[in-house]
């Protein structure tokens, strides 16, 4: 049994998505962003960074980082085949978008959420703004991306997942609409995945 600790809407969305693809047992823990239960003596004493997602993996080992997450679910559960084959071009793609997302759009969101953390009050709204358009901007690299009807030719993989909850972050859906058309079809599509629909609903409605 697997424990996911996190809030409807948030990084957590790709954690519960890839255990739901994968059919594992989990339970879910909320942890309100609203209320700041992430910053909470509780959930610190789970991940010290005060972030969510935490997966709690079934030897009771805490995993912490979105892709850490989503490897560690594609390795436990190969049947879901979440990644490509090992040693295969598409998996060396898997693994560069994966980390594109992760380190170049997810921390730009910390900045865009908290600008208060990194500068004064004076300077918030320039410092959201700008972490906003990177964000735009990096979409805009996975954008031209996409295969089409998945990130992959391979086909689907925890890539859709996690390229999906990016798109909901950070720019208003007209935007998106507008400018994002096959990310908007991808997203759609992983939406609508039998095991998906009903975990996507929860965290982002229909
Ligand atoms: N590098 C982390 C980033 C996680 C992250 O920023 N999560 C957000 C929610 S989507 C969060 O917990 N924010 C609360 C905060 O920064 O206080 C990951 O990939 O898991």
């Amino acid at each position: 049994m697997f424990t996911l600790y996190g809030d409807l809407g948030s990084g957590a969305f790709s954690a519960e998505a890839a255990l739901a693809e994968a059919g594992a047992p989990y339970n879910f823990e909320l942890v309100s962003l609203e209320k700041n239960e992430q910053r909470q003596p509780a959930f610190l004493a789970i991940n010290p960074s005060g972030k969510m997602p935490a997966l709690r993996i079934s030897e009771g080992e805490i995993i912490t980082e979105s892709a850490a997450i989503l490897l560690t679910l594609a390795d436990y559960f190969p049947q879901a085949r979440l990644l490509p084959p090992q040693a295969s071009k598409a998996r060396a793609q898997a693994y560069r978008w994966l980390a594109f997302m992760a380190d170049e759009i997810y921390p730009m969101v910390e900045i865009a959420d908290y600008p208060e953390r990194f500068v004064p009050q004076a300077g918030e709204e320039a410092l959201r703004t700008a972490a906003r358009e990177r964000i735009r901007e990096r979409l805009l690299i996975i954008e031209r991306m996409i295969a089409g009807p998945f990130l992959l030719a391979h086909g689907f993989s925890l890539l859709d997942i996690y390229a999906a909850m990016f798109s909901r972050w950070g720019h208003e859906p007209d935007w998106r609409l507008a400018n994002l058309p096959r990310l908007m079809a991808l997203a759609d599509a992983v939406s609508r995945r039998p095991a998906i629909a009903p975990v996507w609903e929860r965290h982002f409605g229909r």
